[in-house]
């Protein structure tokens, strides 16, 4: 474990035995990554207020994915041919570089690349790669796709960021008035929302299309506003299991809706073609205000 340890990186051994790699920064800020899924677990801002959910009934299993935190949705978002939410979260990532970074940042690289068992259902070669970015108030996820195959191939990518809240009740999520959404509790009907300040009384699944590029989540019980910003990935999920799926999720508290609010940052409705040899890049940054 690193304890007090005050140097930016440190390596461990996480929960379930699985590795893990810790970022300190200067200010005290922390994020923790486990190369299980290149998937964050914990961001905590310098005097140690956590900004991430991480469920109590989570699994810590290699190749099963981590309830809370930051799961990276690749190459699938949602069920379909692959895995829900693709294999990306499920494997064993590589960490590459990790160091302070000229800004002062705290920064970590990892990479995935296709092996015998995406290729048996993903029949690519590719790779991704994945660096954490941590300043005192801010982290940031940078993402890029490498097509190294001969064929062209198409997908979806999303930071599936479950954020922390005092109380949904009181939470708003603001910056979408206008944009048009895909309501997958309603069979994917669209509409246009009409609302500037976005409030949660029941179980909420939407995907909105070509979201503005910063959104603003608010948790007026804790008194905390976490600014969203994103590039390279036009949509946004807004997601809350409530009462009902919460009971009905094994790695999930049947009270844990109340103190989570999904907002994933990704390209869910129009997937990416990349071309043999072509990259694509996009990520999010996320600012404590
Ligand atoms: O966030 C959108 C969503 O697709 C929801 O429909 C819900 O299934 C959620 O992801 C969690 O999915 P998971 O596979 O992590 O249980």
């Amino acid at each position: 474990m690193c304890g007090r340890d005050v140097n930016p990186i440190c390596e461990f051994e996480g929960r379930g035995g699985l590795a893990a790699v810790r970022l300190r920064h200067p200010s005290g800020a922390e994020a923790e990554v486990y190369r299980n899924g290149a998937h964050v677990t914990s961001w905590t801002l310098p005097q140690g207020e956590e900004m991430l959910f991480l469920s109590r009934m989570s699994r810590w299993e290699e190749g099963r994915a981590i309830r809370g935190g930051i799961p990276l949705v690749f190459p699938q978002f949602g069920p379909g041919r692959l895995p829900q939410h693709g294999f990306a979260r499920t494997s064993l990532w590589s960490l590459d570089e990790a160091g302070t970074a000229r800004d002062g940042s705290v920064r970590a690289l990892f990479s995935l690349e296709d092996t015998d068992s995406t290729r048996a259902i993903w029949p690519y070669r590719f790779s991704a790669r994945m660096e954490v970015g941590l300043k005192e108030d801010s982290l940031s996820i940078s993402l890029q796709i490498v097509n190294q195959d001969h064929e062209p191939f198409s997908f979806q990518i999303a930071l599936h960021t479950y954020f922390r809240v005092d109380d949904i009740s009181a939470v708003m999520l603001e910056g979408l008035r206008g944009v048009e959404l895909v309501d997958s509790l309603r069979g994917g009907v669209r509409e246009t929302e009409d609302r500037e300040a976005i409030t949660f009384e029941c179980e909420t699944d939407r995907i909105y299309e070509n979201a503005p590029e910063t959104l603003r989540l608010v948790d007026a019980a804790r008194g905390r506003a976490v600014v969203i910003s994103s590039y390279g990935m036009p949509d946004a999920v807004v997601w809350n299991p409530w009462v009902e799926k919460s009971r009905r999720m094994e790695d999930f508290g049947d009270d844990e809706y109340t103190r989570m609010l999904c907002v994933e940052t990704g390209i869910v409705l129009q997937p990416v073609t990349l071309a043999p040899g072509a990259a694509w890049s996009g990520g999010s940054v996320f600012d404590a205000a």
